[in-house]
């Protein structure tokens, strides 16, 4: 260990410690703005530097190790000049519009301005102007808001492999932005918004779909009915001040149908009409001779990232379609007929966790029912928008209860949301339609968990089948390399982003591991708490197959629940 002082107070840490760590060990707050943990730890914004006697510069005491007997003020006269010297600087080339910006009192740095006591900037410049890029369904890339801190670059590359964007040009001309400036829509960026929940300011966000689901909302002709995402219901609470992780399933459905939607639904019924299909095909794949190992299809981040990079494996990946869209291909045909509405009259919004999923609903493919099959995509964080505008007491609303029949779930369902779940949601109906006996133990613990690949082995009466889970497309690409190299699975899930669902692109910010962990612990909470938790045990799902499907993967689910994918 290493000794040292730090605002006089005495610290003891690992050697190699950053000052920035030893300090926050030793209760001393420094502020930080393009710091990622384990991510972007670069020094670069000169934020959170530091003063450490006998040395001539300051340190940025992100970057700059502990050594033995270091004398170190984090709060000198001097350190505070700088910091406020940095942040000046940022702002006077950043486009100011906080009021009316996306994150406006979310803001890392307005928050920094805020706390380094900034009053005036006493810069004034050149600006730089760059185009804004709205060319996906899912983003917007602002870079006259950019403060350059590569948080988003980090992320792409080393969290999810992808590449997308990186800093281009010297200086001031710096911009971050996809190779040769093209558009997103043209590169292989795979909208999954992970760089949206790094970006500190206002540079990278959602598309904002809030005006189209207002405006169907006020028209008395549509019939507009919402389904919301597994991972929803742990992290809307966060928008309003509840902890990270809390369950808010209840008011959630309150302050939807108080936004006026005609039916609240639950894109866990799909998620276990989607176990049904996805269950039968690993079954039929398993007894009939592959191909193997079945990948899972439900996260579209995931599915463009195969597209991408390893359209090989498109006969391995199932032909489920997700779960959001399952949903809308059931509830634009058999719920229509079912209740009289002309498919024509109704607009299906899905709330998701996933910024992909906007781009998902509007692939060419997903119009099976006969119209677009899901309309609109909403973020957490716009529904939560929606919700504020609304004048709505989120907090204190009445727990209410999703409608029926698309609105009944089993555990199985929910766990959908968190890594590993939608793997243990089909092995838990795997095994009893294979053996027709109950399954002794519901909980698969070795596959639950933010371990990036996890594996497990079950014993499915004598056969044993091999499987694996990866979340992040990073963790992703090592397990397919695994799968090329020979390695030998029945069935794999990967999920897009870290965590999973709860962890996707269009969760509230912040968004780290720490909270991660919470709306994961929130998921199986409420799965342990749900009176039935396997997906084949769903009435309404059974009644879906007795009324209108016939059974899984018949002509008819073929028809609505299953889809291909492009190379
Ligand atoms: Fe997901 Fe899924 S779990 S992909 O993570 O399969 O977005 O929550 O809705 O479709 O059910 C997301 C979450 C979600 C789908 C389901
Ligand atoms: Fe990279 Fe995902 Fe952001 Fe695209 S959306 S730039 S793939 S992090």
């Amino acid at each position: 260990t290493v000794k040292l002082t730090i605002d006089n107070i005495p610290v003891e840490v690992e050697a190699g410690t950053t000052i920035l760590k030893a300090a926050k060990e030793a209760g001393i707050h420094i502020p930080t703005l393009c710091y990622l943990e384990g991510i972007n730890e670069i020094g670069a914004c000169r934020v959170c530097v530091v003063e450490v006697e006998g040395a001539r510069n300051l340190m940025a005491s992100c970057v700059a190790p502990v050594a033995e007997g270091m004398v170190v003020k984090t709060n000198s006269p001097r350190v505070r000049m700088a910091r406020r010297l940095n942040v000046e600087l940022l702002l006077s080339n950043h486009e100011m519009e906080c009021p009316t910006c996306i994150r406006n009192l979310n803001c890392e740095l307005q928050s920094l301005a805020r706390e380094l006591g900034i009053r005036q900037v006493r810069f004034e410049g050149k600006k730089s102007e760059h185009p804004v890029d709205d060319s996906t369904p899912a983003l917007v890339r602002e870079p006259d808001k950019c403060i350059l801190c590569r948080r988003c670059v980090a992320v792409c590359e080393k969290v999810q492999g992808v590449m997308a964007i990186a800093p281009l040009g010297r200086g001031f001309d710096t911009v971050i932005a996809p190779a040769f400036q093209e558009k997103l829509v043209d590169i292989a960026c795979v909208e999954c918004g992970q760089c949206t929940l790094v970006c500190p300011v206002g540079a990278l966000y959602e598309k904002d779909y809030t005006s189209e689901v207002w405006a169907a909302l006020a028209d008395p002709e549509k019939f507009v009915v919402v389904q919301t995402a597994p991972a929803t219901r742990v992290s809307i609470g966060q928008e309003f001040g509840l902890a990270p992780g809390s369950i808010n399933t209840g008011q959630m459905v309150a302050a939807l149908r108080r936004l006026g939607f005609d039916r609240v639904f639950d894109t866990d019924f799909s998620a276990d009409l989607t176990i049904m299909e996805e269950g039968s095909e690993f079954i039929e794949r398993f007894t009939k001779g592959g191909p193997l190992p079945l990948l899972t299809s439900c996260s579209p981040g995931w599915i463009k990232f195969m597209e991408h990079f390893y359209p090989e494996l498109i006969p391995n990946v199932s032909t489920c379609k997700s779960p959001q869209q399952m949903f809308g291909a059931v509830a634009k045909t058999y719920y229509a007929r079912k209740v009289g509405i002309d498919p024509a009259r109704m607009v299906v919004v899905s709330i998701m966790p996933c910024t992909a999923k906007k781009f998902e609903c509007q692939r060419p493919e997903m119009r099976d029912s006969g119209y677009q099959d899901v309309d609109y995509v909403l973020t957490t964080r716009e529904l939560a928008r929606m919700i504020r505008e609304a004048g709505i007491d989120f907090k204190n609303l009445p727990e209410e209860q999703y409608d029926d029949p698309l609105g009944e779930s089993t555990g199985a369902g929910v766990i959908f949301g968190a890594t590993g779940g939608v793997m243990e949601a089909a092995l838990r109906t795997a095994y009893e339609l294979i053996t027709g006996e109950t399954l002794p133990a519901l909980d698969f613990y070795d596959i639950r968990g933010l371990k990036g690949i996890k594996e497990a082995t079950v014993d499915i009466k004598g056969t044993k089948v091999r499987v694996a889970v990866a979340h992040s497309l990073g963790h992703a690409r090592q397990l397919l390399e695994r799968v090329k190299a020979g390695e030998q699975y029945h069935f794999i899930e990967i999920m897009c982003c870290p965590g999973g669902c709860i962890g996707g692109g269009g969760q509230p910010i912040p968004t780290n591991t720490e909270i991660r962990e919470q709306r994961i612990k929130g998921i199986y909470q409420v799965d342990m708490e749900m009176p039935i938790r396997k997906s084949h045990e769903n009435p309404s799902v059974q009644a879906l197959y007795r009324e209108f499907l016939g059974k899984p993967l018949s002509e008819k689910s073929h028809h609505l629940l299953h889809t291909e994918y492009t190379r």
